[in-house]
Formats: C-alpha cells, structure tokens, sequence
C-alpha cells in the first residue's frame, strides 16, 4: 500500500540565489533573476524549487544569519519582487519552497541587539547565555560546526553565548515559550502569502544537551567536536510536532529537515508518517564517504568505496520503504561538485554526470537537484585563498596556516572541499561571466563556463541537461520509479550498482557502471526468468533493446522495464 502525495512526485531543484543570475549588474543573483529563468526550470521538468535563504542579513553566512525574518535581502530585490517570483512560479505550475533558519539567528537581528544589552533584557532569554567555568574557561569544550569553540564571550555582560555555526550566529533558545510563539507566527505569515513549504535548516540541532556537560576528551583538548550534545535529541520531536500541529499541518505544503549525523532510524523519527513531524530529511550518510577524519584533516577527501554506497542506499530504501520517505541529493549549496567528487570531471565527465543522475531519480524518495548539476558544472580551483568568499572556507585556511600546514597542502584541501566550490555562478552561455551579469561577479564564474554551460547544452542533443528530461519524463511517466520497492541486484559486484524497483506487475532494472573501465554483465539470477527492455541508456551505443548479457561501458547506466 502506498499513498501518493505530490510532494513525492515532484523533482525538486535547489536555488543558490546569489549564484543564479543577476539582473541589474550589481555582480549578485537576485530574484528577478530567478523568475527570469522559470521557463527554463519548467522545460527541465522541475516541480518545486526550493530557494536558499532571501531575507535580510549581513551576510555573514551569505543569508543563513537573518537579522529580519520578515524583510527581503536588498541586494536580492524587494517583497515585491518575491510575490512576483511566487505568483509566475505558481502561474507554470511550479511550486516553491524557501530556506526556514531556526536554530539561530544573525547577531544583528534586533533581538540579539536587545538580549545582549542587559542580563535583564527580556530579549535575554531567547538566546543561551552561561557564565565562565570557574577557571574562566567557556562553560563547555564544545567546538562549533564550523570551527573554535561554540562558545563567544560577551564584554557588556560578561556572559558567554552559544552558537554551533559561527560566532554570528548566535543560537535560539527553545525553552523560550515565546520565543517558540514569535517563530510559529513568521511560519505562518510566510505560508499566508503563498509558500509551498520549506527546507528547514539544521532543524535536528534546535535543541542542545541540559547543562551543558563537557564532551569526554583528553584533558589537553580544550574544544572538541561534540556533535551528540546537540543532534537529535528527544524534545527536539515535541518542537516539530508542535510545529506541525500548530502551523504546519493547515496548509498543503512540503517540508524537508536538514538532518546531519542522522541515520535511517532516526530519520524515521522526523518522517515517519504515524509521526506528524516533516515529510522527509535530508541525511548525510553518502556524503561521509570521503570524510576520513575529524577537525582540519577533514578537508581531505579519502577514498570513496561502491560497497559502501550500496550498504547506505539499502538501509535507506528498505527501512524507509511504506514508513517515510526519502530526499535523494548529490550535492548542496555546503557540498562540493557531485561530479567532480563521486563521478569523473575529465574524461567521462557527461557519462558520469548522468550516472549519478540515473541513480538519484530511479531511487525511491524525492530527488533534489543542485543548481548547475544538469548541466554538469564541475569544482572550482582557485589559486589564491582571495578568491574564495566563504567564511568557512577562510576560517579553515587560517588555521590550517596556524597549525603550520604548507600553502599547496591547504589549498589542495580548499579544492577539494570549500562550500565555494558549489558557490561559483551558475553558467548560461559562453559569454563574459557565463552569461551571469553584465557586471563583475560576488565570486568568480568558473573558467570552463566557455564550454559547460546551459546554451550549448540545450543544442546538443545528448548533453546531460537533455539527458535530464529523458530521465524526467521517465520518472513522470511510471509509477514504478516513485513508488516501487527497491531490491538490490549483484549486491557484491565490485563496480556495478544495480537494484529492480517493483510496483504490481511493473518492474525497472537499473544498472550502473560506477568504473572508468569497461564491466561485463551476466544477467543476474534473479532476473533470468523475464524479459526486459531497454527504457534509457545514458551513453551511445549499439546494445540491444532487449537486457542480455554483455558489457556496460565506462560509466554506463541503463534502465530497463519488464516486458
Ligand atoms: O548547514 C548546516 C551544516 O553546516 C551542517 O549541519 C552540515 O550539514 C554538516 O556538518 C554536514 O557536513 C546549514 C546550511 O546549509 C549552511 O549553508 C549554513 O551555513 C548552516 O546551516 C548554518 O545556518
Ligand atoms: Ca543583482
């Protein structure tokens, strides 16, 4: 039994708006941009996009620290122009979600201001302030997401702060019962004028340890990563639930958690359908393959393994499966480049790009894309630690610089992991700055927009982005490829990936070659009995129609249907 819901059948695509396109010149994207590009969004086959942060900041963390819930960014455009951008979205069909930050506001957002005047400030509360351990110390060794402590101290008050990202970023306190009031009425005066939902930020870390207790460490380690003190914690589902209930529940939305350092248990907690919460949470199991080590080392990619993808994506799909759902994505706004990280950005750039395209949209859950990944736009390498804009990004190389790293060793890491690299302006046309602006870009257009980029792709008939609606229209065209129970096929093969999805009588046989080198095919036991025919192949070739035994190509990927 299955419900279908439109949230499930919709293909969703991610918007960095200071990336995508920039129409008054100022060398930022904005939301005239965006509505600009609609058509283009509508002919991919996009139903929903979800459009980062937009409202007033300064900027810190480009958008993700809001100093006014209820106010557009200035350099992104005016109310005007957002009811705009929502009423033609609506008008082609396309719905759209927007970033809901939670955890924390900026620390210029008047609240702030006013809590950090006094200890008596009524605004006090909706922050988390504990005085210095005795030896002066920050109250807890816990160390931020994003670097250093989590703990700034405050001159006027002489009291420390809590904020799990960066300093300016200071942390919402949620035993505040009006705290919690004044958010649930910005939820819904947002929902009011139209919203189709939101992609709710960091929402599994609202709610931190009691007390505050020091994370075990050796005692030379002042600050460490303590995670666990703020992910997932129980009362954080009383939080959604009454979310939910209060808000969320009255409009016909979706909702997408952010959900790091969780598992398929736990995200059952958040999306389990019996559960009220959200309708599925973006997990970062995939994106911890090449994640090998703790603090700075892990800027250094390792190794990725195919067995251990296939282990993640079958926990998911199967203890997911009639109890929640999942949200299937490559790539972010936090992420670098999908290609350049688990594909090939050389040689086989666009068989691996519509590889991994193949598999995220034949998976069951909702598949996200990530601005620039239809058109296969790669990871930037800049040569100078100046070109970069992200502040994380900056942190990471002073203290690498501190910690006596060498330049070429720091900056290898910067390429392979800066959140810049997916921050890089989206790619148009072959003109100056990717067809971006007219102007000069807020970060640099890669180099080899004068060949990626959206217009080529449209002209060339087997281009990944027209590689995308084939697999669009695929989706869109069979239940199967919403709905269907995964299984995994050849689960010990060493450089295929290969699973059946079946719903009734319907069936798909997925297979993918994850290798640069050729792999042979034996039809697999389990499929020996049917006949299959070929639904889309994501290279040129010569196979036959009909699945028979024989050999995937580097990066290959076919679907199949039962006949
Ligand atoms: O990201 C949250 C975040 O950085 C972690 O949960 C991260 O996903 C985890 O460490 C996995 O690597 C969100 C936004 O996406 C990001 O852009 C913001 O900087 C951050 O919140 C703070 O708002
Ligand atoms: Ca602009």
């Amino acid at each position: 039994a299955y419900k279908r819901k439109w949230w499930k059948e919709s293909v969703v695509y991610q918007i960095y708006p200071r990336s995508f396109m920039d129409t008054n010149g100022d060398g930022i994207g904005d939301l005239k941009g965006i509505t600009s590009k609609l058509d283009y969004l509508h002919d991919l086959g996009v139903d929903v996009i979800w459009v980062c942060p937009f409202y007033k900041s300064p900027n810190d963390d480009n958008g993700y620290d809001i100093s006014d819930y209820y106010a557009i960014s200035e350099e992104f455009g005016t109310m005007e122009d957002f009811e705009q951008l929502l009423a033609e979205a609506h008008r082609k069909g396309i719905k759209v979600i927007a970033d809901l930050v939670l955890n924390h506001t900026s620390d210029e957002h008047p609240w702030f201001v006013e809590a950090r005047e006094s200890k008596d400030s009524p605004k006090r509360d909706y922050y988390i302030w504990r005085k210095a351990k005795e030896n002066n110390e920050p109250p807890s060794n816990w160390g931020s997401f994003f670097g250093g402590s989590a703990w700034e101290f405050d001159e006027q008050s002489g009291e420390y702060y809590l904020h799990i990202f960066n300093r300016k970023q200071p942390d919402l306190n949620w035993e505040n019962p009006l705290l919690i009031e004044e958010l649930h009425r910005m939820v819904r005066w947002w929902l009011d004028k139209g919203l189709d939902g939101f992609r709710i930020d960091a929402i599994n870390h609202i709610v931190k340890m009691e007390n505050f207790p020091d994370a075990e460490a050796p005692a030379h380690e002042k600050i460490v990563s303590a995670h666990h003190y703020f992910s997932n914690l129980p009362k954080v589902h009383e939080h959604i639930q009454n979310l939910n209930r209060e808000v969320l529940s009255h409009y016909d939305i979706m909702t997408v958690g952010e959900a790091a350092n969780t598992g398929p248990e736990e995200a059952l907690l958040y999306v389990g359908e019996d559960r009220d919460e959200l309708n599925m949470v973006f997990h970062f199991e995939h994106l911890g393959m090449d994640f090998g080590n703790e603090g700075l080392e892990g800027w250094e990619k390792t190794p990725w393994q195919l067995s251990q993808l296939k282990e993640i994506i079958n926990q998911w799909q199967t203890k997911l499966h009639n109890k929640g759902w999942n949200a299937n994505f490559w790539s972010n706004h936090d992420q670098p480049r999908a290609i350049s990280r688990f594909g090939n950005d050389q040689e086989f750039r666009i068989e691996s790009a519509k590889l991994l395209a193949t598999l995220m949209f034949m998976l069951e859950g909702t598949p996200y894309i990530y601005q620039g990944e239809e058109i296969g736009m790669t990871n930037i390498k800049f040569d100078s630690i100046d070109d970069y804009r992200d502040s994380v990004t900056q942190y990471f190389y002073r203290q690498a610089q501190q910690e006596g790293w060498a330049e070429d060793r720091i900056m290898r890491a910067i390429h392979q992991s800066s959140r810049d690299n997916a921050r890089t302006p989206m790619q148009w046309n072959d003109h100056s700055h990717g067809g971006f602006t007219t102007g000069t870009p807020w970060i640099q257009v890669n180099p080899n927009a004068s060949w990626i980029n959206v217009e080529s792709a449209e002209n060339e008939p087997n281009s990944i982005l027209n590689y995308y609606k084939k697999l669009i229209s695929v989706r869109k065209g069979h239940l199967v490829a919403v709905y269907g129970k995964y299984e995994p096929i050849l689960p010990e093969h060493s450089s295929i990936l290969a699973f059946t999805r079946t719903l009734g009588n319907e069936q798909l046989f997925v297979v993918m070659n994850f290798s640069a080198t050729r792999a042979h095919l034996e039809i697999p036991e389990a499929l020996a009995d049917q006949s299959f025919e070929l639904l889309l192949s994501n290279v040129e070739s010569d196979t036959d129609k009909i699945l028979a035994e024989g050999h995937l190509q580097p990066y290959e990927s076919r679907i199949y249907s039962k006949v």
